[in-house]
């Protein structure tokens, strides 16, 4: 379980003071008076504790400069407003799952001898939705890949987290690049609501790969296992992710031109919408637009074959 409320990875800056006009009364706005904030940041640290990498990371310094600026910057006249801000920001770097700001205003006029008074705000991401899709072309031991996208289906749910998932159809494909010769895929697409962040969801979705016995080789090449990210957020309403970040790319570079995962999407949401470039186009038109000969659904296991 990640966030403030478990054991997970955390950074946190404390202290961080500024003069502002935050205050109800008029002497306040006008005077102005010392603020100190506290941030807490719920991140996946796992990353970055192996790579050394500043950029799989929350930068503190950034952190920093954005509280300082909101101390200082458009007087509220509540603490509470402040705190809430300056959440909303903390929550907008693709790695933040979960943040706590504390607000102190150690010189507030509260008309008796005091110590400090403060207000902490606990906030987590409003749930979006998440598009994975997943694809297998070796046999893992006993288990067909068709066996492994099943149980991946099921360990992804609870691994990233996903409310209200459903998954499409299996489908068989043609390998599409890497090296001649390679099995068919068995694929498919998973959809749900999450409320992790852009990275944590990419981090899981690794860590389910790994616990299938995947390990990074050829690039396109077969594997017993790969999750990927094909879009975070809803480009409808505007909350999609847009990244092209080495280590988090979004939305996927390829979907929009690949059958393999446009038709499971759609078999999985007939409404999907994916952005491409500046467009946000619906699934059901590029798939139209598609020679989807290569994407065959598996027959239903489930279905009676006749006599
Ligand atoms: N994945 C690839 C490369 N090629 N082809 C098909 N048909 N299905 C895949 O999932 C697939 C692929 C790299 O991830
Ligand atoms: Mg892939
Ligand atoms: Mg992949």
């Amino acid at each position: 379980m990640s966030g403030l409320g478990g054991a997970g990875d955390r950074i946190t800056l404390s202290g961080v003071r500024g003069r502002g006009f935050h205050g109800v009364f008029e002497h306040e706005k006008r005077e102005g008076q010392e603020f100190v904030v506290d941030v807490e940041l719920a991140v996946d640290l796992s990353l970055p504790g192996r790579t050394d990498d500043l950029a799989d990371t929350v930068n503190y310094g950034e952190i920093g400069a954005t509280v300082l600026a909101r101390i200082e910057g458009e007087p509220f006249d509540l603490i509470e407003r402040l705190a809430h801000v300056i959440a909303e920001d903390a929550l907008r770097h693709t790695e933040v799952d979960e943040v706590a700001v504390t607000v102190h205003k150690p010189q507030a006029p509260v008309g008796v001898p005091f110590g400090d008074v403060t207000v902490r705000v606990v906030r987590r991401r409003e749930p979006v939705p998440v598009v994975i899709a997943v694809g297998a072309n070796l046999q893992r031991g006993e288990d067909f890949p068709e066996d492994t996208l099943m149980f991946a289906v099921g360990a992804l749910s609870a691994e990233a987290e996903l409310e209200d998932a459903h998954e499409s159809a299996l489908f068989d494909t043609a390998p599409v690049g890497g090296p001649v010769g390679q099995p068919d895929y068995v694929n498919a697409v998973v959809v749900g609501m999450t409320t992790l962040s852009p990275l944590s969801v990419l981090h899981r979705l690794h860590a389910v790969e790994r616990s299938f016995g995947r390990t990074r080789e050829v690039r396109w090449g077969p594997r017993t296992l790969d999750l990927d990210l094909v879009q975070y957020g809803d480009p409808a309403a505007g909350t999609d992710v847009v990244s092209a970040r080495e280590a988090l790319t979004l939305p996927h570079p390829r979907a929009h031109e690949r059958g393999f995962v446009l038709v499971p999407w759609l078999d999985a949401d007939p409404d999907a919408v994916l952005r491409v470039g500046t467009e946000v186009v619906r699934v059901a038109d590029l798939v139209a637009g598609l020679d989807t000969g290569d994407v065959r659904p598996r027959p239903d296991p489930d279905l009676d074959e006749g006599p």
